[in-house]
């Protein structure tokens, strides 16, 4: 028992020595902690769960890359939040959290990063985000889930912001989402391999170090590839188009596309231009399409599964 006892303290006793150590190694600003996960193996001394409040800056002066992280979670009510260039650059977390109500990122922020989910939503009223340039934000990162919840993203943004990105599931939720711009990238196909990960980095599973380090070029600009895109109770406007299907998006690894909920009741003509080599689900259960253009679904040709139950048609 008393042995039993001791061991336990030992044990612990190490642990907090190299959570410390993790903790120390980012020499945290004030507004943030740092501790160890709840709830987890005194020997999986890498989750480290490191949590800001109000904090309106994140600054190079801390290196963030410099530990794993469990959960990094960053809640600042009532004021801005800027994540300066390259702040978040190579980073690995589990679950990477903005409860914000005004969120900026600038160029870069997320480069190379590997992230199970990110999170950015305001608790239920709802935040904004603020894209700095309209540029490179995601680059050479792989995300399993990319998640805006209760967020107004003010204007039409540009797709560039998500080029060079893997996702597995991007997802606006309760939003207000007014689409991209479309502008034409100068892509490279066949990029995958030039991302630095190559697999997805399930958030809800422990933190796996065994992944290939691949070279990254970060002069040109690829394609989104995305598994699912989901947008729902976000699209800002009625009459769909084709605005709100990024063109370098890859849409011959797309599975499934869901705007669902969203009150769209026109689909006009050519909205869905972009997606002639898209062969997997389209949902769009629960609005109130009833005028369909002739020539709405003309470049719809490999579509496996259209979903348009629930509408005014
Ligand atoms: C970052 O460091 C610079 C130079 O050391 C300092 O002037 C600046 O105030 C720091 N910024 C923050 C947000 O701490
Ligand atoms: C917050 O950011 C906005 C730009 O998005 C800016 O106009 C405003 O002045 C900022 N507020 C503060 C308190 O810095
Ligand atoms: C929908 O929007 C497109 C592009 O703005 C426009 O050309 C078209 O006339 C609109 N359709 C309807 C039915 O309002
Ligand atoms: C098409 O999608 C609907 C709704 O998600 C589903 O119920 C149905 O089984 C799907 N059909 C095929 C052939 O995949
Ligand atoms: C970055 C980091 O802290 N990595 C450590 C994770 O934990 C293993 C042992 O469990 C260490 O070997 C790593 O250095």
């Amino acid at each position: 028992m008393l042995i039993g006892y001791c061991v336990l303290l030992f044990l612990s006793n190490l642990f907090s020595i190299n959570a410390q150590t993790a903790c120390n190694l980012l020499n945290l600003p004030r507004e943030c902690q740092c501790q160890r996960t709840r709830h987890t193996s005194l020997f999986f001394i890498n989750e480290t769960y490191v949590r800001c409040r109000q904090l309106t800056e994140i600054t190079t002066n801390h290196s963030w890359s410099n530990i794993l992280y469990d959960r990094l979670i960053f809640e600042t009510f009532q004021d801005n939040l800027t994540l300066h260039q390259s702040v978040f650059a190579n980073i690995f977390v589990r679950t990477l959290r903005f409860n914000v109500q005004n969120l900026i990122l600038n160029d870069y922020s997320f480069q190379n990063a590997y992230i199970g989910q990110l999170m950015i939503s305001y608790n239920d009223i709802r935040g904004r985000i603020n894209f700095q340039n309209n540029y490179q934000i995601f680059s050479g990162s792989i995300i399993t889930n990319l998640y805006f919840k209760f967020i107004d993203f003010q204007t039409i943004i540009s797709e560039i912001i998500f080029s060079n990105t893997r996702i597995h599931t991007l997802t606006i939720q309760s939003s207000k989402f007014y689409g991209f711009t479309n502008k034409k990238l100068e892509t490279i196909p066949n990029t995958l391999s030039k991302l630095k990960y190559d697999s997805f980095l399930e958030y809800d599973y422990s933190l796996s170090t065994n992944f290939k380090k691949i070279s990254y070029e970060p002069e040109h600009s690829y394609p989104l590839y995305l598994t699912r895109y989901t947008i729902i109770s976000s699209i800002n406007t009625i009459n769909l188009t084709e605005n709100y299907f990024p063109n370098n998006l890859d849409y011959n690894h797309l599975e499934e596309i869901e705007l669902s909920f969203n009150q769209i009741n026109t689909l006009d003509a050519h909205v869905f231009r972009y997606l002639k080599e898209f062969h997997g689900r389209l949902i769009l259960l629960h609005n109130e399409i009833y005028h369909i253009d002739p020539y709405a679904f003309v470049d719809l040709y490999l579509v496996k599964n259209l979903s348009l139950a629930k509408n005014f048609i």
